[in-house]
């Protein structure tokens, strides 16, 4: 089954949306196999955003990045990576359509909510960067007479 990795930046995670995020994700109904609160080191920032050194943007968005706490989460499930991103909506949140997380509550192209793996190598090198393997945890649904 295909994983990503997501995460909700800091201007989410001040903005108080990690539950809204969550939520969507949950409703689609994708599972969750990992998730933490977590404050990114310059270290990982340049780990994760590797591909846009020497960009303009970049220090900015190093800085940005590590200025305050991110979401960080692996979510399971078939075409979970492309869908993730659907679910996202477009970089820029102004270009974003309605009804994506982008569109919906994100500000600027620096301020836009939430971060997703972009194929099933970013997906399996950012799990790889953020998440020990003990942190994935395998479950099913119970059968139980309490769930109903
Ligand atoms: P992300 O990696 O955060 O999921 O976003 P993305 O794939 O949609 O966009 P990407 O091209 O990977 O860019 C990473 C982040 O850099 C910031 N950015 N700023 N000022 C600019 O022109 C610019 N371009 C990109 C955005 O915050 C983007 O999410
Ligand atoms: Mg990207």
């Amino acid at each position: 089954m295909e994983k990503t990795f997501v995460m909700v930046k800091p201007d989410g995670v001040q903005r108080n949306l990690i539950g809204t995020i969550v939520e969507r994700f949950e409703k689609k109904g994708y599972q969750l196999k990992a998730a933490k609160l977590m404050q990114i080191s310059d270290e990982l920032a340049g780990e994760h955003y590797g591909e846009h050194k020497g960009k303009p943007f970049y220090d900015e968005l190093v800085s940005f990045i590590t200025s305050s706490p991110v979401f960080a989460m692996v979510w399971e499930g078939d075409n979970v990576i492309a869908a993730a991103r659907q679910m996202m909506g477009k970089t820029n949140p102004q270009e974003a359509s309605p009804g994506t997380i982008r569109g919906d509550y994100g500000i600027s192209v620096g301020k836009n909510v939430i971060h997703g793996s972009d194929s099933s190598e970013s997906a399996e090198r950012e799990i790889n960067l953020f998440f020990e393997e003990q942190e994935l945890l395998q479950y099913e649904k119970m059968n139980k007479n309490w769930l109903y």
